[in-house]
C-alpha cells in the first residue's frame, strides 16, 4: 500500500498519514470522552442536570486549536503540492489527449501509442489536452492526478523511480464508458526506451485506419464486433446500405466512401437510423483526408462483399 513509484509518493504518503493520523486522534478521543460522559454523568449518578452557560476559555482554546490544526494541515498539503507545480527545465514532454474514452501519448518524434512507455528516473512533463469533456489523469501508483480541460493547457510532471507497469485512470467520470477509460504506463531502462521510442508505428494502410480508429476512440462508440454501443458497429458495414434521417426525411443510402467521409467529418446532418444525433462530434479538425483515406482501407478490408 505505501510503495509509491514516484517522486512525489513519499511527500503524498506523509501528507496523507499526517492528517489520517489526526483524524484518528480525534475519532479515538472524542469516542472515549463520550463513553466516559455516558458513565460519568448518566442520571442514577447524576439525577438533577445542570446548566452551564458558557465558558470564555473553553471556547477560545476549542477555536484556536483546531484552527491551527486544519492550518497544520493545510501547510503540509502546500509544501508536497508547490514543487508538483514547477517542472524542471530538463523534463522530457510527452502530448497527452484524455477524450471520450480512451487515452492517447504523443511523443516529440511523432510517435504515437495508448501506453505511456518512460524511461525509468527522468523527468517528464505530460502535456493534457481534453477536446470533449473533463478528464482527469490519474495514475496511483506515482501519487499524481490532474485534471484535463476543454479549451485549457494542463500539464503534469513526476520522475518514474521503479521500473515495471502501472495503471492510468480516468478520475473524472466522463460519461457511459468512463470506467473503460485506463491505460497503462511502463516505465523501462533509458535504453530501451531509446530503442521503443525510435520502432515505427505500423505502415500498411489498412492497419493505419484500425490504429486511428483506436486513437481517437471511435472504437468506444463503435464496436467491430457487432455488438451495439452508443453508436452503430463498424463490422460489416463498408458497401451495405443504410437507413439515415437527413433533415427529418429518411433515405437510403449505401456506406461507399463519399458516405463514411461525410459521416466522419459531419455527423450530424445524416443520422443512423435508431441513433441519436449530437453523440459524435465533427471530426473535421482531428481527422485528416489522409486518415479518412486510412479508416476506408481498414472497412474495406472487413467488408465481406466480393472487392
Ligand atoms: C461518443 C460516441 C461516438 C464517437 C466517439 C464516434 N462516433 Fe461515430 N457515430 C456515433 C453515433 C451515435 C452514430 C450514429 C448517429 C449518426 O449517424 O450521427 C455514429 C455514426 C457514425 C458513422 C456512420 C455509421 C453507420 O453505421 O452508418 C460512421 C462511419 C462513424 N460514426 C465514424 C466514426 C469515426 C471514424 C469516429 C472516430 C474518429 C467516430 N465515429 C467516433 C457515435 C460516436
Ligand atoms: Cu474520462
Amino acid at each position: 500500500m505505501f510503495e509509491g513509484a514516484s517522486n512525489f509518493a513519499k511527500g503524498v504518503d506523509g501528507a496523507f498519514l499526517f492528517i489520517l493520523a489526526i483524524s484518528f486522534f480525534f475519532l479515538i478521543g472524542l469516542s472515549a470522552v463520550m463513553i466516559w460522559f455516558m458513565i460519568r454523568y448518566n442520571r442514577k449518578k447524576h439525577p438533577k442536570a445542570e446548566q452551564i452557560k458558557d465558558n470564555m476559555k473553553l471556547e477560545v482554546a476549542w477555536t484556536i486549536i483546531p484552527f491551527l490544526i486544519v492550518m497544520l494541515m493545510f501547510y503540509y498539503g502546500y509544501v508536497v503540492f508547490k514543487p508538483m507545480r514547477i517542472v524542471p527545465k530538463d523534463a522530457m514532454e510527452v502530448n497527452v489527449t484524455g477524450m471520450m474514452w480512451s487515452w492517447k501519448f504523443e511523443y516529440a518524434n511523432g510517435k504515437i501509442t495508448n501506453e505511456l512507455v518512460l524511461p525509468v528516473g527522468k523527468a517528464v512533463k505530460l502535456n493534457l489536452f481534453s477536446p470533449d469533456v473533463i478528464h482527469s489523469l490519474y495514475i496511483p501508483a506515482f501519487r499524481i492526478k490532474e485534471d484535463l480541460v476543454p479549451g485549457k493547457e494542463n500539464y503534469m510532471w513526476f520522475i518514474p523511480n521503479i521500473e515495471g507497469s502501472y495503471e492510468i485512470l480516468c478520475a473524472e467520470y466522463c460519461g457511459l464508458r468512463h470506467s473503460f477509460m485506463e491505460a497503462k504506463t511502463r516505465i523501462v531502462t533509458d535504453e530501451e526506451f531509446q530503442k521503443w521510442l525510435a520502432e515505427p508505428t505500423p505502415i500498411a494502410e489498412e492497419d493505419k485506419g484500425l490504429a486511428i480508429l483506436q486513437n481517437n476512440a471511435c472504437i468506444s462508440c463503435h464496436s467491430l464486433d457487432g455488438s451495439k454501443l452508443v453508436g452503430p458497429t463498424f463490422k460489416g458495414l463498408f458497401g451495405t446500405e443504410r437507413t439515415v434521417i437527413e433533415a427529418g426525411k429518411e433515405r437510403i443510402v449505401v456506406a461507399d466512401s463519399a458516405y463514411i467521409k461525410r459521416a466522419i467529418l459531419e455527423p450530424d446532418k445524416e443520422i443512423v437510423k435508431g441513433y441519436n444525433p449530437g453523440m459524435m462530434r465533427a471530426y473535421d479538425k482531428v481527422i485528416t483526408a489522409d486518415d479518412i483515406k486510412s479508416i476506408i482501407a481498414y472497412f474495406e478490408s472487413q467488408s465481406k462483399l466480393p472487392k
